[in-house]
């Protein structure tokens, strides 16, 4: 606490040196293709408006609310076709028109794994290295195009989400000042060039445990602005825990009346009303970002157990639980009543919940035997099929039967792990979640004031420095549908111990999900995300100074 009240005053009294101008390579995360041209700075002016296609025009009026309070400029957003009316321009295009007028791409790629620039900027390269698979102009559902100019700043790409991506390049380009909410005198130059860019998977997430302490909407709203700035599309909200349930389910109201009323270390909890999670869920999608709800089954349910005792194996209502162990708690997988409140809770949820997702937990059900849990998981996994959504639980769900599309989410420690491999051959898909590197509730050093350290001390290089697709023996990067870093609350207690947390080690670990391989070097991260420490310090975003990073 005394560290985190020491950055925020060192940052407020503006011990951080003047912006020096922002490099068009300086984007976390890394972008697949940058093409500087020295020539072509663009600077912000005035009298800029914003001009956008119809249906790109929600991600123009964000952009420009990012833009305005620092700027103090009007920025109107304009949907004409007549290029003279606006600086900043945002196209949907259905080809996308990836190809860079110059290719950076390093020369004799192999084909197939072309996709990805690898040359760093600066070392950027004339010459076709297209590998002529056709595929190379595909921005697809989530890439853009950059292109910066004397003349102006144009995004380009296929879907909102792509150009959302964009826009937030675009603001990682300005000055650090973008990031202050009152108007600050600066000169608003962004570096000219361009700039091709998509992800390397499809998912890319963050888990906030809100059972183990609650976090109410508004923290969680910034939580989702967080992910939104380093391109992660998915938010994992543990919802359920023995400490507390925070979902309403209006089939079982004692489920949040009651079980929500607890909370780590005694405090008094809370719950999301269905419109308070309607809220999330929209904030979200706005900002390109799914909700992923998990409801942890047949484990960590103790706050369950004390609403309705008739779940509890013993039938009996245990005491709330407040502390921070784990594995004590099941529900009844012998009784046909438990099945009936997992298929309403799992009905409720996913009628809630628009994204494709439904987390089952699964994890640490230490007290279940293996035969009942595989069997028990075997009829959850029905239910969340029955909804229409698609399982992902903890890869303790792997002994289970196959699921169609079934994720399993890792968390393991060391790659290898052969139940988890088997599950793979099975059909199953990961998200890699790896305990030594991608756990946001690991400590940074052994004086990190909050956090754990059962799975080591994580600073940002250890975060940094795995490779997603070839962490767990026996699985290949074709399985893989991306990375999550989760955050456990356990002594986690404030929105500002969890942004500590976040950063800097989400956006190491939403490079690893965004990135091409080829991107990947410690030294260049380091530095790049360097930059960001002012922009935090501006936000008001407190964060780790980690003495491995050349802060500026
Ligand atoms: C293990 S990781 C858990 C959580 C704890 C966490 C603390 C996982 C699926 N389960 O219940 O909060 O460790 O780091």
């Amino acid at each position: 606490a005394a560290e985190l009240a020491r950055v925020a005053a060192d940052r407020a009294a503006g011990q951080l040196a003047p912006p020096a101008p922002v490099r068009l390579d300086a984007v976390v995360p890394a972008p697949e293709r940058v093409l500087p041209d020295p020539g072509g700075d663009f600077t912000l002016t005035p009298d800029a408006a914003l001009r956008v296609d119809p249906a790109g025009r929600d991600v123009a009026d964000q952009l420009a609310g990012w833009l305005r309070p620092a700027t103090g400029f009007p920025l109107p957003v304009t949907e004409t076709a007549d290029p003279a009316e606006g600086r900043l321009t945002l196209t949907l295009s259905p080809t996308g028109a990836a190809t860079p007028t110059h290719d950076t791409r390093a020369a004799g790629t192999p084909a197939g794994e072309a996709r990805a620039a690898g040359t760093p900027a600066g070392d950027a390269q004339d010459g076709d290295a297209r590998d002529g698979d056709g595929d190379d102009d595909a921005l697809g559902d989530e890439g853009y195009r950059l292109d910066v100019t004397t003349a102006g700043v144009r995004i380009t790409a296929t879907t909102p989400a792509g150009l959302f991506h964009g826009a937030q390049t675009v603001r990682q380009l300005l000055p650090a000042a973008v990031e202050s909410t009152t108007p600050v005198a600066e000169r608003w130059v962004m570096p000219g060039g361009t700039i091709v860019d998509r992800p390397r998977f499809p998912y890319r997430g963050a888990m906030l445990d809100v059972a183990r302490h609650f976090f109410g909407v508004r923290d969680v709203l910034r939580v989702v602005d967080h992910l939104a700035r380093y391109k992660l599309n998915h938010l994992h909200l543990h919802l359920t825990d023995d400490q507390g349930w925070r979902i309403a389910v209006d089939s079982w109201p004692r489920l949040a009346e009651v079980g929500g009323a607890t909370e780590v270390g005694g405090g008094p909890g809370g719950w999301y009303t269905r419109d308070d999670y309607r809220r999330i869920v929209a904030y979200a999608a706005r900002r390109h970002v799914t909700v992923v709800p998990e409801i942890d089954l047949p484990g960590h349910t103790n706050a369950a157990l004390v609403a309705y005792p008739e779940l509890a194996p013993g039938k009996t209502a245990p005491p709330p639980y407040t502390g921070t162990e784990v594995g004590f708690s099941y529900v009844d997988p012998a009784d046909e009543r438990t099945y009936a409140f997992v298929a309403d809770v799992l009905g409720e949820v996913a009628a809630l919940t628009p994204g494709p997702w439904l987390h089952l937990g699964g994890d640490e059900a230490f007290k279940v035997p293996a035969e009942s849990y595989r069997a028990f998981v075997a009829r959850a996994q029905a239910l969340v099929a029955a909804t229409g959504k698609t399982v992902v639980g903890w890869h303790q769900l792997a002994p289970a039967e196959h699921a169609a599309g079934r994720v399993l989410q890792w968390w393991g420690t060391n790659g290898d792990d052969p139940d988890t491999a088997e599950a793979v051959r099975r059909g199953a898909r990961l998200i890699l979640s790896p305990g030594n590197h991608a756990y946001l509730d690991m400590k940074y050093a052994p004086d990190t004031p909050i956090g754990h350290d059962w799975a080591g001390l994580i600073d940002v290089r250890r975060a940094y420095e795995w490779d997603p697709g070839t962490h767990v023996r026996g699985v290949p990067a074709e399985a893989v549908l991306g990375v999550e870093a989760p955050l456990w609350t356990e002594s986690v207690t404030t929105l500002a111990e969890v942004e500590y947390m976040f950063f800097p080690r989400l956006p190491a670990v939403a490079e690893l999900g965004w990135s091409p391989r080829e991107t990947h070097d410690w030294s260049r991260f380091r530095s790049r995300v360097a930059a960001h420490g002012p922009r935090w310090a501006t936000a008001g975003i407190t964060f780790h100074p980690s003495p491995e990073i050349p802060w500026p």
